[in-house]
C-alpha cells in the first residue's frame, strides 16, 4: 500500500457560520478561523476541512452557491481568505474546501443566463430543463424536483432545493467551467477538496422512474441519479485534468452508495478520488433510508457496515472514519451517553473511531464532547431539510407535532450547527451579538477554554490519539479484523502489521461488562497504549466500566 500524507492525516471540520464571529453580527466569519488556528494546532490536526465560504444566498447555508470565486459578504473577503490561507500554511496546516457542483445557486450567472433561453445561448444547457416534468422524482429537501421558470417558460430539474438547480454535466462546456474554477483555487494554494454530493452528478439517460419505494417514494430516483452511467468517467476527467497536477487530498461524499462503489471510487490505480463519505453507518436506524423515526439502532448492524467498509477498502482503496459532521446528530448524543456518561462516552466513540483504518474526521466541538440541542419550540430551527420534513411529516405523514419535534431533536442538522463553545462567556464565547442559531446553554459545562486547561478532557484525550496516529504505522496502515461481530454491546476489533498487532474494545453500554480476550491474543502479553478510564495492566479476562475504552498493544 502506497504511503501518502493524506493516510496519515486528520482532519478537523469548520462550519465557518457556528464557528467564531469575530465583529459581532451573530454570523462566524474567516477573521475568526484565523484566531483559532492556534487552538486547532495545539489540538494536533492536519488539515481543515471548511463548509462552503463562497458567496451564497444561503438558502441551504452556503451549498447553494451564486459565484464559486467569491466569499460570502458574511464571512470576509477574499483578502480575509488569502490570509487565513497564509497563517494555516504557517502553522502547517492544510486547507481543503468545500466543493459544491451537483448543483448551483439560482442566483448563480450561469443559470441566470440559462433562464433566458434561445438557440445561440451559450448557457442555454447549462442546468436540466424540460417542457414538462418527465418523472415523480421527490427532492432530498421534500417537493418535486421540477420547478416551473416564469422566464424560459420550462421546468428545471433540482435535486435539493428549488434554489439549488442541478448543473447539467452531460455538457462538456460545464465540466470545463468547473475544471478553470478547480484550477484557479489551487492554484491559489488549497490543499485539497471535499466533493458535496459528487455521485449525483451523472444523471441516467431520460431520467426515468424507478421502484417507488415502499410506503412512500421519497427516493424513488436514486436510481437514476445514484453514480449514473458517466459518474466514474466525469471523475477519470477530472482527474486528469485538474486533481493530478496537484498534491492534494480529495474526498468525495457520495450518498447511497456500497463498498463496491466505494472501490471503484478510491482504488488508486482508477485514478478518481483519494476517499469517499458513505452514509451506511450513519443511516443506521432509518427505515429504507428515512432518517425520521426515533427507532433505536443495533450495535451489531452498526459493526457490521464499518467492517464491510474496512475489508472491502483495505487492499487498495481508502477509507474517511466519520460520525460527526454538519449533516449528523452529535455522536456522543446518538450513540454515546450524552447524560452521566458524557466525556467517558465520547472518549470512547473517538477511540473506536480513530483506531480504525482510515483518514479520520473531527468535526467541530466533537472534540469537547459537545451534545445534540434542546430546541423549544420548530421556530428555533433553521435548517431547510428539518423544517420541510417537519412539513412533510406532519402534514401527509400523520407525525403528531410532539413525535416530529422527538424526532428532530434526535436527528435534526441543527444539533451540529449550534456555535462552537469556546469559553464561559455569553454565548459560550462564540459572538458578542445575537448568534443566528441558538447556542446549547450546556456552554457553561462544556467548552474549549477549560478543555484545554484540564489534562483529563475529551480535548486532551483526542489531541493523545491523534499523537499516537502521528507516530504509529500500525494505527494507519495495518489490517483490521472485527471480533465478536456479533455482541450487542462491545465493539472489538485488532489491528496488524508485520509483528505489531492491537487490541481495541470498547464498551458501547452503561453496563459493567466481563470480558475475555478472543483466542488469538491468549498467552501474550498486552502493554497499554490509550484508555478512558485509569490505566489496567493487561489480563486475559477484565471487567469493562461504562463506556470503557481499552487498548492494549502487543510486539
Ligand atoms: O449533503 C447531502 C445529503 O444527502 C444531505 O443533505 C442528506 O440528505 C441529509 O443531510 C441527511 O439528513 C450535502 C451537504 O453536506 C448538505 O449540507 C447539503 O445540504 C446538501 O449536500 C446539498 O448541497
Ligand atoms: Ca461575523
Amino acid at each position: 500500500m502506497k504511503k501518502t500524507w493524506w493516510k496519515e492525516s486528520v482532519v478537523y471540520q469548520i462550519y465557518p457560520r457556528s464557528f467564531c464571529d469575530s465583529n459581532g453580527d451573530g454570523i462566524g466569519d474567516l477573521k475568526g478561523i484565523t484566531s483559532k488556528l492556534d487552538y486547532l494546532k495545539e489540538l494536533g490536526v492536519d488539515v481543515i476541512w471548511l463548509s462552503p465560504v463562497y458567496q451564497s444566498p444561503n438558502d441551504d447555508n452556503g451549498y447553494d452557491i451564486s459565484d464559486y470565486q467569491a466569499i460570502m459578504k458574511e464571512f470576509g473577503t477574499m483578502d480575509d481568505f488569502d490570509e487565513m490561507l497564509e497563517e494555516a500554511h504557517k502553522r502547517g496546516l492544510k486547507i481543503m474546501m468545500d466543493l459544491v457542483v451537483n448543483h448551483s445557486s439560482d442566483e448563480h450567472k450561469w443559470f441566470q443566463e440559462s433562464r433566458k433561453g434561445g438557440e445561440d445561448n451559450p448557457y442555454k444547457d447549462y442546468y436540466i430543463w424540460r417542457e414538462t416534468p418527465v418523472n415523480k422524482w421527490e427532492s432530498y429537501f421534500e417537493g418535486s424536483v421540477w420547478e416551473y421558470d416564469e422566464m424560459r417558460k420550462m421546468y428545471y430539474l433540482h435535486l435539493f432545493s428549488k434554489k439549488q438547480p442541478d448543473l447539467n454535466w452531460d455538457n462538456p462546456a460545464v465540466r470545463q467551467e468547473v475544471y478553470k474554477m478547480m484550477t484557479w483555487w489551487l492554484e491559489k494554494g488549497i490543499d485539497g477538496f471535499r466533493m458535496d454530493v459528487i455521485n449525483l452528478i451523472s444523471k441516467k439517460e431520460g431520467l426515468p422512474d424507478g421502484k417507488p419505494m415502499e410506503g412512500r417514494n421519497y427516493t424513488e430516483n436514486n436510481e437514476a441519479v445514484v453514480c449514473g452511467p458517466h459518474f466514474h468517467e466525469y471523475l477519470q476527467e477530472m482527474n486528469r485534468e485538474v486533481l493530478s497536477k496537484y498534491d492534494i487530498m480529495t474526498v468525495g461524499e457520495c450518498i447511497c452508495i456500497d463498498e463496491e462503489q466505494g472501490k471503484l471510487i478510491t482504488e488508486e490505480d482508477r485514478h478518481e478520488l483519494n476517499m469517499v463519505f458513505q452514509f451506511e453507518h450513519v443511516d443506521v436506524g432509518s427505515i429504507n433510508g428515512f432518517k425520521w423515526t426515533t427507532q433505536p439502532y443495533s450495535l451489531v448492524e452498526l459493526k457490521s457496515i464499518l467492517n464491510k467498509w474496512q475489508i472491502g477498502l483495505n487492499e487498495k482503496g481508502w477509507n474517511s472514519l466519520y460520525m460527526d459532521n454538519h449533516d449528523q446528530p452529535r455522536m456522543v448524543s446518538r450513540f454515546g451517553n450524552d447524560g452521566m456518561w458524557r466525556e467517558e462516552s465520547a472518549k470512547m466513540l473517538a477511540t473506536c473511531l480513530h483506531l480504525m483504518k482510515g483518514t479520520p474526521y473531527i468535526f467541530q466541538g466533537e472534540e469537547l464532547g459537545m451534545t445534540n440541542v434542546k430546541m423549544d419550540s420548530l421556530s428555533e430551527y433553521r435548517d431547510i431539510e428539518s423544517l420541510n420534513a417537519y412539513k412533510t411529516c406532519t402534514e401527509e405523514l400523520g407525525y403528531t407535532h410532539e413525535y416530529m419535534m422527538e424526532c428532530l431533536n434526535q436527528k435534526s442538522r441543527d444539533n451540529a450547527r449550534t456555535p462552537m463553545q469556546w469559553d464561559t462567556t455569553e454565548n459560550g464565547g462564540f459572538t458578542t451579538g445575537t448568534p443566528w442559531i441558538k447556542v446549547n446553554p450546556n456552554y457553561t459545562t462544556i467548552n474549549a477554554k477549560q478543555q484545554v486547561q484540564d489534562e483529563a478532557s475529551v480535548f486532551h484525550y483526542y489531541k493523545e490519539l491523534i499523537n499516537l496516529r502521528h507516530h504509529s504505522e500500525l494505527i494507519v496502515y495495518g489490517d483490521f479484523e472485527m471480533l465478536y461481530p456479533e455482541d450487542e454491546k462491545l465493539f472489538v476489533y485488532r489491528r496488524y502489521l508485520g509483528d505489531e498487532q492491537m487490541l481495541v474494545i470498547c464498551n458501547y453500554s452503561q453496563d459493567q461488562i466481563d470480558f475475555q480476550v478472543p483466542e488469538c491474543f491468549e498467552g501474550k502479553q498486552g502493554e497499554w497504549l490509550i484508555g478512558n478510564y485509569a490505566p489496567a495492566a493487561y489480563s486475559e479476562q477484565m471487567t469493562l466500566k461504562p463506556y470503557e475504552a481499552r487498548v492494549y498493544c502487543f510486539k
